[in-house]
């Protein structure tokens, strides 16, 4: 694929509400995961200068599909419903992150994952669990501590120091800090990105 990607030509494809739904066009996918509210639509936007293609909220739980945006001719950035805390009814609450976790499992294109968590309460339950899949799954995962302009900056880099140090022994898992307010957090993400999609199997494909 390209070696310079670029993400603003992304167009929204699809939103799926099951694996069944999810493009089969599709050869190398990167899916944004994190809890409800952590800012993964709006790192999609901020990543593709697009600020209404994946739609924010103030409503935790706004992303209730899984939303597919096509980059180049068979890779995807996916925008993943949110994990906890949604004021959807629980009996859809379940059936979504029933349909979250086949994904993640099954989902052949994903060659890894970006994770979202706020900067001011990191690593909680729920991310701790991604990474440990995203380990275990040998899928390579970059944490976003997002929201970074809510903190001064030293505590910023704190919280950044402290992450990095709890997960030094993964060489897989990085970690950077991110706002939609930072260019150069924005580029690093793409960077990050544009390796993944490179460097991927299935992009040398036909
Ligand atoms: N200050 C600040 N606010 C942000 C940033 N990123 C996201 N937000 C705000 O956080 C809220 C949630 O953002 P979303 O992008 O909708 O979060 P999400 O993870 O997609 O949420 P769900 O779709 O519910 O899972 C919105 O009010 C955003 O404007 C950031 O970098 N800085
Ligand atoms: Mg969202």
């Amino acid at each position: 694929m390209a070696q310079n990607m670029n993400f603003r030509n992304a167009q929204f494809t699809v939103s799926a509400s099951k694996l069944a739904e999810c493009p089969v066009e599709s050869k190398v996918e990167v899916a944004f995961a994190g809890r409800s509210n952590a800012g993964k639509s709006s790192a999609i936007n901020a990543l593709t200068g697009q600020n209404s293609l994946a739609r924010i909220s103030k409503t935790p739980g706004r992303t209730q599909l899984i939303n597919f945006f096509n980059i180049e001719p068979g890779g995807f950035l996916v925008d993943l419903p949110g994990y906890g805390f949604a004021k959807v009814p629980l009996s859809v609450r379940n059936k979504w992150q029933r349909e979250l976790e086949k994904y993640l499992r099954k989902r052949e294109p994903l060659v890894a994952l970006v994770l979202l968590s706020d900067v001011r309460h990191p690593l909680k339950e729920f991310d701790r669990m991604m990474i440990q899949w995203a380990i275990q799954s040998e899928l390579p995962l970059h944490l976003l501590l997002t929201k970074s302009d809510k903190l001064k900056r030293g505590a910023a880099r704190n919280t950044l120091l402290a992450v990095q140090k709890e997960l030094r022994e993964f060489p897989d898992v990085s970690v950077q800090l991110f706002s939609v307010q930072q260019q150069q957090a924005i580029e690093s993400l793409t960077k990050k990105l544009e390796g993944w999609f490179s460097s991927s199997p299935a992009a040398e494909a036909p």
